[in-house]
C-alpha cells in the first residue's frame, strides 16, 4: 500500500492540538480556566495537578508548535522573555554564552543586566562564520544564541553553517525564529538545538497576547527548562493559550499576505527620493540575500529604513502617518511602525547602538495585511510632510 502523505504546515496550524472535545464535540477546544485538577486519592490524578505546571489549553498549544518546527518537545511561557530566562538558566552558571550583536533590546537588556551576573556574555556578529570561528575557538562556549533575521537590522545568519560549528566545537545552538515564525523559516531542520519564539508576534498574529515559546528535541534540555517553569512560575494563562492556538490557524495565509505587501512596500520606498536606504530579506540589495533564500521559505513582513535627515525629520515622519501605528510590538495583522533607538532598543547604550547601526534616522515597520495601496498612500503622505 502507498505510504501514507504526511500533512502539511496549513494542515497542521489548524488540526494538531485542534481535535474536537471528546466529551461533547465542540469543534473548537475548550478554555480550561482552572488553576487546579481534583484527584481520587492523594496523587492520582489525570495527569494534570495544577496549572502553573500543566493545563489542558497549553498542552494542545505545545503540541500543535512542536509539529510546526518539527520539534519533539514545546514548551509555552507568558512572554518571549520569560521563554529566554529559562532557557539561560537551564545552562550551568558561569558558561560562556556567545550572542548575535544585533538582537532585540529586551534581550540585549536580559544579558547584560541580569544573565551578566551568572554568565560570560559575548556579543558578536553571528553573520561572520570566520568571527565565530575564532571566539568557538577563544572562549570555548557553552551556547551560542543566533536572531535571525535581527531586530531591527534585519542581519541574516547561515544557521545550517553557524550550527555545524557549534556542533564541531560541542555547543549549545539556540535561534530566536520570532521574525520569520516557523512559516518561513526551521532552524531545527537547519542544526540548531533549540528554537524560540516571542509568541507575541507572528505565531499570534492579533496583537492580543503576550507570550513565548521554545521547541526542541532534546529532552534533557527540554525536561530542564520544563522543571524551571514549575520552579520559577512564568506560565502562559489558559485564555491565552487559547488565543494563541486560534491565532495560528491563520498563520500559513497571514504570513503570505504579510509577505506580499512587504514586498511591494520594500520597492516602494526603496525607489523614493527620501529614503536613504532601505533594509529587506527579499530585496536583491540585502547583503544576505542569498543566504535569506536558501534557508527561508520567504522574506516576512519586516522592513527597516533610513530616512533621509535627522531626528526631528523621523519624529514628524512617525507623527504623520496614519494608518500605521505607532507601537512597539510587530506581527500583527496590523501595520505598525516604531523608532528602534527611542523605543524598542532605547535600553541598549547609544554608543552601542551607534556601533551596529541603529541611528535616529532608522524607522521599522511591521507590515500588516491591510490593502496595500492603502499603506504606501500611508507612507507617500507622511513622506510628503517632511
Ligand atoms: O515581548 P516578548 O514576548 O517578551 O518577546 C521578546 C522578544 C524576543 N525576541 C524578539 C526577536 C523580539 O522581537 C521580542 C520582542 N520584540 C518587541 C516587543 C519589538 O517591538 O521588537
Amino acid at each position: 500500500m502507498k505510504k501514507k502523505r504526511e500533512i502539511q504546515f496549513a494542515t497542521k496550524v489548524i488540526h494538531v492540538g485542534g481535535h474536537p472535545d471528546k466529551e461533547t464535540g465542540a469543534i473548537m477546544p475548550p478554555i480550561y480556566q482552572t488553576s487546579t485538577y481534583v484527584q481520587s486519592s492523594p496523587g492520582k490524578h489525570k495527569g494534570y495537578e495544577y496549572t502553573r505546571s500543566h493545563n489542558p489549553t497549553r498542552s494542545r498549544l505545545e503540541e500543535c508548535l512542536a509539529s510546526l518546527e518539527e520539534a519533539k518537545y514545546a514548551l509555552v511561557a507568558s512572554s518571549g522573555l520569560g521563554i529566554a530566562t529559562l532557557i539561560l538558566h537551564a545552562i550551568p552558571p558561569a558558561s560562556t554564552i556567545l550572542c548575535s550583536d544585533d538582537v532585540y533590546g529586551g534581550t540585549y537588556r536580559i544579558l547584560t543586566t541580569v544573565f551578566n551576573k551568572i554568565h560570560n556574555i559575548i556579543f558578536i556578529d553571528t553573520t561572520n562564520a570566520k568571527t565565530v570561528d575564532k571566539a568557538m575557538k577563544e572562549h570555548n562556549p557553552y551556547m551560542i544564541w543566533i536572531e535571525s533575521p535581527t531586530n531591527p537590522l534585519l542581519k541574516i545568519t547561515d544557521i545550517k553553517k553557524i550550527t555545524s560549528l557549534a556542533q564541531k566545537y560541542n555547543t549549545l545552538s539556540v535561534v530566536d525564529n520570532t521574525f520569520m515564525s516557523s512559516y518561513f523559516q526551521k532552524p531545527l531542520t537547519l542544526g540548531a538545538d533549540i528554537v524560540m519564539h516571542s509568541l507575541t508576534k507572528y505565531m499570534n498574529g492579533h496583537s492580543d497576547v503576550v507570550g513565548g515559546c521554545m521547541m526542541t528535541s532534546n529532552k534533557s534540555f527540554y525536561d530542564k527548562a520544563w522543571m524551571l517553569q514549575n520552579s520559577l512560575g512564568p506560565s502562559q494563562s489558559p485564555f491565552d493559550s487559547w488565543l494563541v492556538l486560534r491565532g495560528l490557524k491563520t498563520l500559513a495565509i497571514r504570513m503570505e499576505a504579510h509577505q506580499k505587501n512587504a514586498i511591494k512596500i520594500a520597492k516602494y520606498l526603496e525607489k523614493h527620493l527620501k529614503v536613504d536606504h532601505v533594509i529587506y530579506p527579499g530585496l536583491k540589495s540585502h547583503p544576505q540575500y542569498a543566504i535569506a533564500k536558501r534557508q527561508m521559505t520567504g522574506f516576512g513582513g519586516m522592513i527597516t529604513f533610513f530616512i533621509k535627515g535627522d531626528l526631528k525629520k523621523s519624529k514628524k515622519f512617525l507623527e504623520s502617518v496614519q494608518l500605521f501605528a505607532l507601537a512597539e510590538s510587530l506581527g500583527g495583522v496590523e501595520s505598525l511602525i516604531e523608532h528602534p533607538a527611542i523605543m524598542t532598543h532605547a535600553s541598549i547604550p547609544k554608543k552601542v547602538r551607534q556601533s551596529i547601526g541603529i541611528s535616529d534616522n532608522l524607522i521599522r515597520l511591521s507590515v500588516g495585511i491591510e490593502d496595500c495601496d492603502d499603506l504606501i498612500q500611508d507612507l507617500e503622505i507622511a513622506l510628503k510632510s517632511v
